[in-house]
């Protein structure tokens, strides 16, 4: 039996889980369940809470049930709200390009740098052009690290540099030729009219024309950067919202390895 039975009354209630077909999850298989919240700007009241609705259902949402809806302020009303929804995902048709690496802990990050490099790693870091947001970068590199991984500073076989924030791309690939730095990071959190494109683009003209590019594992991140974004760009790798450093350690690690042997 499939889909559409939404009563929990119901004995009938479809619990298959099928990966071809999946739909979100609210208190039993393929509910459908969401729970969303928005603004409209129109006067509280019952023309609100009717307007609401149909949108939910436009949005390819049945049952459409506001639970919470409060006035902002004249002439806007605020819902929280929950739908069915009626669209399925195929699951298994989906393919993401991401960094390919072991995610090992930072002992064994240490460990296997120690044995396969033989020597300290020199990382430097920041956020480049105007971007003025520090915490994407200091989550990876600083000492006490964050949500509980410790960041490349504590690494022993990291040597880490943290360059701060608003740092030129200029400014930036002459502190990597100055400390002879094997790893660029770069973090980019203000994507407004795409001026971390311009800018992670500039960055790597300039480590061509300087002849780096290939001397160095050239890493960016940020909340809207992908691996798949980063690659375009002329990046080995990005690192988007929810990394840690040791996902970032462990293929740094990886991917100096497989390029000395
Ligand atoms: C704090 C903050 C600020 C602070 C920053 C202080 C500081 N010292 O960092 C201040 C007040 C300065 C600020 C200013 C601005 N901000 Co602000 N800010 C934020 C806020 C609230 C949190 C960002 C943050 O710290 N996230 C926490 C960190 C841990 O997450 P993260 O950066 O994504 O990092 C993780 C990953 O992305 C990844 N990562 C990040 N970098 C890197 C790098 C590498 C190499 C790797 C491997 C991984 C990696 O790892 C991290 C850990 O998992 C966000 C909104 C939000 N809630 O996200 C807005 C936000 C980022 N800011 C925004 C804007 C627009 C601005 C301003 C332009 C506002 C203005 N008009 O003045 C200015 C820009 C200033 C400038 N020149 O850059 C927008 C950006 C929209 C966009 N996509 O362009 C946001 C999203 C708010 C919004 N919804 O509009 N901001």
């Amino acid at each position: 039996m499939s889909g559409g039975l939404y009563n929990t009354h119901n004995q009938n209630i479809d619990k298959t889980l099928d990966m071809k077909k999946i739909k979100p999850y609210g208190d039993t298989m393929n509910d459908g369940k969401i729970q969303m919240s928005f603004t409209l700007p129109v006067p509280y009241g019952e023309e609100a809470v009717e307007a609401a609705k149909q949108l939910i259902k436009k949005m390819g949402l049945e049952n459409p049930q506001i639970v919470y809806y409060k006035e902002l302020n004249k002439g806007f009303t605020f819902f929280n709200a929950y739908g069915d929804c009626t669209h399925t995902v195929d699951f298994t048709s989906i393919k993401v390009p991401k960094v390919e690496s072991n995610v090992m802990s930072m002992e064994d990050t240490d460990k296997y740098i120690k044995e396969k490099i033989g020597r300290k790693v020199i990382v430097i870091g920041a956020s480049t052009g105007t971007d003025a947001h520090t915490v994407g970068i200091d989550a990876i590199m600083n000492m006490k690290g964050f949500a509980g991984h410790y960041g490349l500073e504590r690494y022993e076989m990291f040597e880490a540099y943290n360059l701060g924030s608003q740092v030129s791309n200029e400014d930036f690939v002459a502190k990597a030729i100055e400390l002879n730095a094997d790893v660029l990071l770069v973090s980019q959190t203000v994507t407004q009219k795409n001026i971390h494109i311009a800018n992670l683009t500039n960055l790597v003209e300039i480590l061509e024309a300087e002849g780096l590019r290939e001397k160095v594992i050239l890493i960016c991140g940020g909340a809207r950067i992908n691996h798949e974004l980063a690659k375009e760009l002329g990046y080995d790798a990005g690192f988007g919202s929810n990394s840690f450093a040791d996902n970032v350690a462990s293929y740094i690690a990886n991917e100096m390895y497989n390029r000395i042997k």
